[in-house]
């Protein structure tokens, strides 16, 4: 029995079902009830949101207030500064956007600082693992590698990738990757971004009191600064990983919390940076640590990622993977996790709590991330192994002393991860003709309808995990083929869509492709920051001719269901502003019927770019994206394809 936690309660409960469809989650959360540990699934339906806040019609940015509108009457009052609701709803959604894209910029600099130490022989634990990759995106900025030594181009990338962040005028590296016709826009607009750094700084300069107070204004800088994160330091994060790590290509690996072993030390990673979970990689294969392991009784030590890093190393190393974000607590729960070792983004705090209970180590190690009540040991990318072993001497003892008893849900799902955009290109063009023109062949002929991102967040708000995978069997089954990142990703492992068994819930157009090619009907690209993945496919299918001149051509929409961080906001309005419909479950932060709320989920795609939607039934999202899709066909004029019978054996030998 778990000690109990201290004298909080919950006022509310329902059955551990309602929750959650992940199987395992469920019935850790109904051993947590038995133990008397309260977790997040049931701290979110206890909690009852600010009505006022929800609708974002309060605004906290001078002392003057806070000033509360009427969500149902909005245009009624003003703030004391005389601030409209339109103004004050801008501004709160900018400044969620410039925290996520500051995340994810944050996230970017710190890999582009451990790409210079390697570069410079400051560290001797990293290398450059793909020297095909870096050639193809120092050449997709204009560095020349012809004839040059391959650490002379890494320095040269180095010194580019820099002025993502630091620039502050002229526009981003990575803008050179950009369809011509989109990037003309943003000129037109003045929205191409310069430096992630000063994006966010304007935007947090402009959302002061009686700073920038027309929304129209407002959201140019607001799109700019999402731009700086897809377009910027997720996309640097995202290239220079692979160029470091490896870049991915389709392997198997298993999912959910039967990846725990009762008689191993457990150690479970996550966060979003993949070097501390590389170092963790390097250090458990040490034969000293086994060896202490199996002196303590233990059969070995198994090391399980979660949330984003936790994807990263699944799809780079088939590393298994105990969960999503909605999992991260209840995995405690099971007892045997001997230590979870953290770095930054998406860690609950309530973790700390749980941890206790159940006597596992939670230890961070980032030095922007520490958490009141958890073990901080900092890992130094220039020295891993003083933080790497005590980790592990920690995880081994634990397991030597291991107090309470183990219950490990026993579910797994193998599936297929790790695709890039590199591999669609490869592996629908065949290693003879790598291009994106067959993708779009199967596009213009009809067999599949469009593609889909469907992405993000769980949140306790609904059920975890219930409108991801009830979304996206509503979209392959309407020959939309699914690209997945993140905790999105995860719940449609283990409900056993990442395998190409999965391809008869297709319909007959997508799922023909998927068995010819031999691949799932759904397709992990990993990680948030790897949205880029799906930034880079797109303005390869624009390149690859046949479906429009810009982004906001293509018959493509984007989804996050179950969102809940200001992340998923940064990239809904990168996705936006590169000319993507995307719509988010849950709930949107504006009030309907408001001149920015029509912003938003209009007048953007007036002015060319994508726009927003909102829905929670997952049928309704579904129909909604389809219907945008349909849209775009009939504006590219191939919309009359679809009517087409796509079986007859000559098609057939097309696909491929
Ligand atoms: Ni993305 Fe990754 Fe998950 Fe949401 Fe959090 S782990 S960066 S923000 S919760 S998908």
């Amino acid at each position: 029995m778990a000690d109990k936690p201290s004298d909080k309660s919950i006022k509310k409960q329902v059955p551990s079902s309602e929750r959650t469809i992940c199987e395992a989650t469920r019935q850790m959360l109904d051993k947590a009830r038995r133990d008397g540990v309260i977790l997040d699934l049931d701290r979110g339906y206890d909690m009852k949101p600010c009505p006022i806040g929800v609708e974002s019609a309060c605004c906290k940015h001078c002392y003057m207030g806070p000033c509360r509108l009427n969500p149902r009457d909005p245009y009624k009052k003003v703030g004391v500064c005389g601030a409209t609701i339109d103004t004050i709803m801008a501004r709160n959604f900018g400044r969620n956007v410039a925290t996520g894209s500051a995340s994810h910029n944050d996230h970017g600099r710190h890999i582009l600082g451990l790409f210079r130490n390697i570069v410079e022989g400051k560290t001797r634990d990293f290398t450059i693992d793909d020297t095909m990759k870096l050639e193809r995106v120092a050449t997709s900025i204009g560095i020349e590698t012809e004839g040059r030594e391959i650490y002379d181009v890494a320095k040269e990338l180095c010194d580019e990738l820099e002025k993502t962040f630091s620039n502050v005028d002229g526009e981003m590296p990575f803008t050179k990757r950009v369809p011509e016709a989109t990037l003309e826009q943003w000129r037109k607009d003045d929205i191409v971004p310069r430096g992630a750094m000063v994006e966010v700084m304007e935007l947090m300069s402009r959302t002061h009191i009686g700073c920038d107070q027309d929304y129209n204004n407002l959201i140019k800088q607001i799109s700019r600064t999402a731009l700086a994160d897809g377009w910027g330091g997720s996309m640097v994060a995202t290239e220079l990983s692979d160029i470091m790590f490896g870049t991915p290509s389709p392997t198997l690996a298993e999912v959910n919390m039967g990846v725990l072993k009762e008689d191993h030390v457990n150690i479970i990673v996550h966060g979003h940076e993949p070097a501390m979970f590389e170092g963790m990689l390097a250090a458990v294969g040490d034969s000293f640590y086994i060896e202490e392991a199996r002196a303590k009784g233990a059969k070995g030590i198994n090391l399980v990622g979660m949330c984003c890093s936790g994807a990263e190393m699944m799809s780079r190393h088939g590393v298994p993977h105990a969960g999503n974000f909605g999992s991260t607590e209840a995995v405690v729960v099971t007892g045997a996790v001997d230590a979870m070792v953290v770095d930054i983004q998406c860690i609950k705090q309530g973790l700390a709590e749980v941890a206790k209970c159940y006597d596992t180590h939670l230890i961070t190690t980032n030095p922007r991330c520490h958490i009141e009540g958890a073990t901080h040991i900092e890992f130094d990318e220039q020295d891993p192994r003083t933080c790497t072993d005590q980790i592990l001497t920690k995880a081994i003892t634990r397991y030597a002393g291991r107090k309470h008893p183990v219950e490990i849900p026993k579910m797994t799902q193998t599936g297929v991860h790790g695709f890039t955009h590199e591999y669609i290109e490869y592996m629908l063009g065949g290693s003879f003709r790598g291009s994106y023109t067959p993708l779009n062949e199967n596009i213009i002929n009809g067999r599949i309808r469009g593609v889909a991102g469907v992405v993000g967040c769980t949140n306790p708000k609904v059920q975890q995990d219930s409108v991801h995978v009830a979304l996206v069997k509503e979209l392959i089954k309407n020959d939309v083929l699914v690209l997945q990142t993140g905790c999105s990703q995860i719940a449609l492992a283990k409900a056993g869509l990442l395998t190409p068994e999965a391809a008869p819930l297709a319909g007959p157009g997508l799922a023909e492709v998927c068995e010819t090619v031999g691949i799932p009907p759904v397709l992990g690209l990993g990680s948030c920051v790897d949205n880029t993945r799906i930034l880079i496919a797109a303005s390869a299918m624009v390149e690859a001719g046949g479906l429009g001149s810009s982004l906001a051509d293509l018959p493509v929409a984007g989804c996050a269901p179950e969102w809940m961080s200001e992340k998923a906001l940064a990239i809904g309005q990168y996705f936006v502003a590169s000319g993507v419909y995307t719509i988010f479950g849950i709930g949107f932060p504006t009030i309907k019927e408001t001149k920015f709320h029509d912003l938003l989920f209009d007048g953007l795609e007036k002015q060319g770019y994508g726009k927003w939607g909102t829905a929670k039934d997952p049928v309704e999202i579904a129909r909604m994206m389809i219907a945008h899709i349909d849209k775009k066909r009939k504006e590219l004029g191939i919309d009359k394809s679809r009517e087409r019978v796509l079986v007859d054996m000559s098609d057939r030998r097309d696909i491929a």
